[in-house]
Order: structure tokens, then sequence, then C-alpha cells
């Protein structure tokens, strides 16, 4: 390209690099789902079709990427977390995050018509997500960001589920939901929930009580490092040493994680059986 005398703006432009050898978290979360969900009449507390859209959006995201190695996702937000080798866009923040955000819009906007068949999406409200990239040195700090988000995927539904049935069911004004429940521990909720409405929380649907993890089925025939050793699949991971990977073994690696299937799973991932058992698509 033929350089002209405008070309020096270009030194104006700051890339900002996310730090090499960490893991990195980018998370989406929906612009005004608050009003969003309301507009298109969404259930309360948790509608499926949404949910499961957000799920395919994220999937989809995960199809074309092959530097993410898992998904977790609950209400409107999905948290993807990158291998710590990952070189995309030689790891610069912006194109990250903006890349990450547009093809998630993309691909909701995309599928909306199959999870809202009755539903068509009106120019003067359509969605948006922003993000941010979080970097993470080891596996512990991924793992507690997992639960965290986790944590706060129990806390919000149990408290919503409670609320909406004390409205719904019960017949209670928003504000005296809100004001019956100021104060209640998870315990109290758990009973209200039981003693007044028959409702046992740990019946009602996994995937509301525990948000939904993305993650590829390396399979089990040697895991994604090629140096690892039998006794590794039941080592906490936590305690899993990071060693340097050759060029070839990251791109095998790689090759791996596209070719795999992605699995969906709602199921617990704050204790140990989650990172020791499936704790393998991440190295
Ligand atoms: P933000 O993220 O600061 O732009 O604002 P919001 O309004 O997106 O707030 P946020 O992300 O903290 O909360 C998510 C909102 O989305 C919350 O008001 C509940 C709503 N939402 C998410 N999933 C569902 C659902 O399945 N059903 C219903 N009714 N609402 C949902
Ligand atoms: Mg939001
Ligand atoms: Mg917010
Ligand atoms: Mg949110
Ligand atoms: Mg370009």
């Amino acid at each position: 390209m033929a350089k002209s005398r405008f070309e020096y703006v270009r030194t104006y432009e700051q890339d900002a690099i996310l730090l090499p050898n960490t893991y990195i978290v980018i998370r989406l979360d929906g612009r005004g789902f608050h009003r969003f969900s309301a507009h298109y009449n969404f259930q309360k507390p948790n509608d499926k079709r949404a949910l499961c859209l957000m799920n395919a959006a994220a999937k989809q995201v995960m199809q074309q990427i092959p530097d993410v190695a898992g998904a977790y996702g609950q209400s409107d937000e999905f948290s993807f977390v990158l291998s710590r080798e990952c070189k995309m866009f030689d790891r610069r923040e912006a194109k990250l995050v903006s890349t990450f955000a547009s093809t998630f819009t993309a691909q909701y906007l995309f599928l909306w018509p199959e999870y809202f068949p009755d539903t068509p999406l009106d120019g003067n409200m359509l969605p948006s997500f922003d993000g941010r990239a979080v970097l993470y040195p080891s596996l512990r700090e991924v793992r507690d960001y997992f639960s965290w988000r986790q944590a706060d995927c129990h806390i919000n539904n149990l408290y919503n589920t409670s609320f909406w049935t004390l409205v719904l069911g019960g017949g209670l004004s928003e504000q005296d939901a809100e004001q019956a429940l100021m104060g209640t521990n998870s315990g109290e909720k758990n009973e209200l929930l039981f003693s007044r409405f028959g409702i046992n929380y740990n019946n009602e649907e996994i995937m509301y009580r525990k948000g939904t993890m993305l993650i590829r089925d390396v399979g089990t025939g040697g895991s994604g490092s090629a140096s690892a050793s039998a006794s590794e699949s039941t080592e906490s991971i936590d305690v899993r040493e990071w060693h340097e990977k050759s060029k070839r073994q990251i791109e095998r690696e790689k090759t791996k994680r596209r070719k795999a299937e992605i699995v969906e799973l709602h199921v617990d991932i704050i204790g140990n059986e989650f990172w020791t058992d499936a704790g393998r698509w991440i190295s």
C-alpha cells in the first residue's frame, strides 16, 4: 500500500496487549436486558427459549474460535475462557473483545427466529452485548472465576424463583414480595417455597439453577496435552503444573479442539468433581 502523508496518524493507535501466558476470560453481557426481556415478554423468572438461544449463540462462537477452551453462561451473560497459549490477534484486547461481542451478537440475532418463532424482532429493540477481558495467572483463579459466576446464578435464581412465586403464585404485589424476602437467607427462601407453595427448589430445572457449561469433548485417549500421563486424569487441576509447550503441540491441541464435539452441561462446577473428571478440556 502506497504511503500517504496522512499515514502518520496511525502511530496514534494504541493497542493494549493482553499479558502472555495467562488465561483470558472474555465475559459478554446483554445490554439493558431488564428492558429487553420485558419488551419480548420473557417468562419469569426464567425463559427457556432465551436461555437456550444464549447457549446456541455461544456454541457457534466456540465453533468458530478454536482458541476457546470452554464457556459458562447464565441469565444474559456468557464467559469464554481462552487457552493460555492463545495468540489470536496477537492478544490485542480490543480486537479480541470486539470480535467476541459482535460474533455473539450476530449469532444471537441470526438464531432468534429459531427460538422465538412467533416473536419478530423490533428494530427499535435489538440485542447488543458488552464485553470485557480479564486475565488469570493460573487454573486456580480460572476455576474460582467460574465458581463465582455459578454462585451468582444460584443466588439470583433462588431469589427470582422465590420472588416470582410470591407474586404469580401467591398474589403478592411486587413490593410486598420484595418486603417478604428482605433479609432472608437461602435456607429461609427454600423453606418459604416448600412450606407455602410445595416447591422443592432442588427439583427446579437444573439449567436454571446451575447455568450452562460448554466444553469440548476432547476424548479420554490422551488429553489435549501430549505429555499427559495417565495419573494426570485423576489429579486435581489446581496442582497440575504448567510447562512450556512446543509450537507443534499447541497446533495439535488447537486441531483437536476444532474437531471436538461441544458438550452442554448443567452441573455443579464449584466442587472438585467437575474439575477432576471433565477438567481435561482446559490445560
Ligand atoms: P446492563 O447489563 O447493565 O446493561 O443491564 P441489564 O438490564 O442487562 O442488567 P443485568 O445484566 O444485571 O441483568 C440481566 C437482566 O436480564 C435482568 O433484569 C433479568 C433479565 N433476564 C435475563 N434472563 C432472563 C429470563 O430468562 N427471563 C426474564 N424474565 N428475564 C431475564
Ligand atoms: Mg445485562
Ligand atoms: Mg449490569
Ligand atoms: Mg447480566
Ligand atoms: Mg480489516
